[in-house]
């Protein structure tokens, strides 16, 4: 038997070379040994205020990007949260088993809270019990998400102990996150010390999947550096070098060690040009594939209807399970 693995990306912003490195890089590499469910979290993304055009269109894009970096919809089920409604069912079941208190706790919680002060709604605070209903749903074992997302991950688990405290156990299997060694947190270009973000204001902090050749040479010229000249990874005196070394060694396949000899007696420009065109590389084709995807509206769909319906069927397995052992009565 397989092991299942489960993994979704917000449907905020625009998806980032952050996202790649750190998620659907790794998803792409999972989807021939495992049996893999990768979703567009759109729900997650109503936590802030979305244009509905926008959103209906990024949907599209999101999933077209996914396609295009190389999830095969025949290998794994890719679908839209939102066209499994599972997914809200298990999520008030166990809001009513959450503290308030953890919630509170939560790092992003926190950080997004200070971002849209003007828009503290209670989705971003139960945020996470919708994240654990993601993947409690699907009885997954790993959870690839980049080291950002460990903290909603444990109180994914814990959930599976209240639960079983509660209720007994058998219901949910206990998933361990997946965290990947390097490029597990890529930093913004302009200031290092905070990780790249898809829903950043400012568009030089990140490389998109889908700029084009001439933005991605533009921001990686502008990319912040340090003090001194030498190339070498230090990620407390030498972040933005440090950054810039991780996302090269991950997309060119060497080692930071063969990178910092390489780079020996060169200057920080020279690290940046050739970087730019390693990500071209990478991206290009990435793009050319995305463009032709987006052609064809009715084609996505159609894929979407079809991974909606493979999740659907297995979401509903736990769902009634959990609607049984916690005394409400299934219609279906
Ligand atoms: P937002 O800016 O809207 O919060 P995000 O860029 O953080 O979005 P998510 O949708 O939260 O993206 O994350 C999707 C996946 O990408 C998660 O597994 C997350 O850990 C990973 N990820 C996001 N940003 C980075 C990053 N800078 N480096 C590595 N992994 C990342
Ligand atoms: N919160 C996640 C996206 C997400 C997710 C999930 C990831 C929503 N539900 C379930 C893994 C499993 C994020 O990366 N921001």
């Amino acid at each position: 038997m397989k092991k299942t693995i489960l993994s979704g990306s917000t449907v905020t912003g625009d998806l980032t070379l952050g996202n790649y490195i750190g998620a659907i890089n790794t998803w792409t590499q999972l989807q021939d040994e495992y049996d893999c469910l990768y979703f567009l979290a759109d729900l997650h993304a109503l936590t802030v205020h979305q244009d509905p055009e926008v959103l209906r269109k990024r949907t599209h894009s999101f999933f077209a990007q996914y396609l295009a970096l190389g999830l095969d919809p025949k290998k794994n089920i890719i679908f839209a949260q939102s066209q499994v409604p599972q997914h809200t069912e298990l999520s008030w079941i166990l809001t009513c088993l959450t503290p308030m208190g953890y919630l509170n706790r939560m790092t992003q919680f926190k950080e997004k809270a200070e971002k849209h002060v003007k828009n503290i709604n209670a989705g971003l605070f139960t945020y996470p019990v919708l994240m654990a209903a993601d993947i409690l749903l699907y009885q997954a074992d790993l959870v690839p998400v980049g080291e950002d997302q460990k903290q909603h991950l444990e109180l994914c688990r814990d959930l599976v102990g209240y639960f079983e405290n509660r209720y007994g156990k058998g219901i949910f299997k206990m998933p361990e996150p997946m965290i990947g060694k390097t490029g597990a947190r890529i930093m913004s270009l302009q200031d290092p010390t905070k990780k790249m973000s898809k829903s950043d204001e400012n568009d030089k902090n990140r490389i998109s999947i889908i700029d084009d050749a001439k933005a991605i040479e533009k921001k990686f010229k502008s990319a912040a550096t340090d003090s001194g000249s030498e190339i070498k990874y230090d990620v407390e005196n030498k972040a933005g070098v440090s950054n810039l070394l991780t996302i090269y060694s991950v997309l060119s396949g060497k080692t930071i060690e063969q990178l910092e000899n390489e780079y020996v007696g060169k200057m920080y420009g020279h690290l940046k040009v050739d970087l730019a065109q390693v990500v071209i590389q990478k991206l290009g084709p990435v793009k050319d594939k995305y463009d032709d995807l987006m052609k064809n509206r009715d084609y996505l769909d159609q894929l979407l209807v079809e991974g909606a319906e493979r999740a659907e069927a297995r979401a509903e397995a736990t769902i009634k399970k959990v609607y049984d052992t916690v005394g409400l009565v299934r219609r279906r």
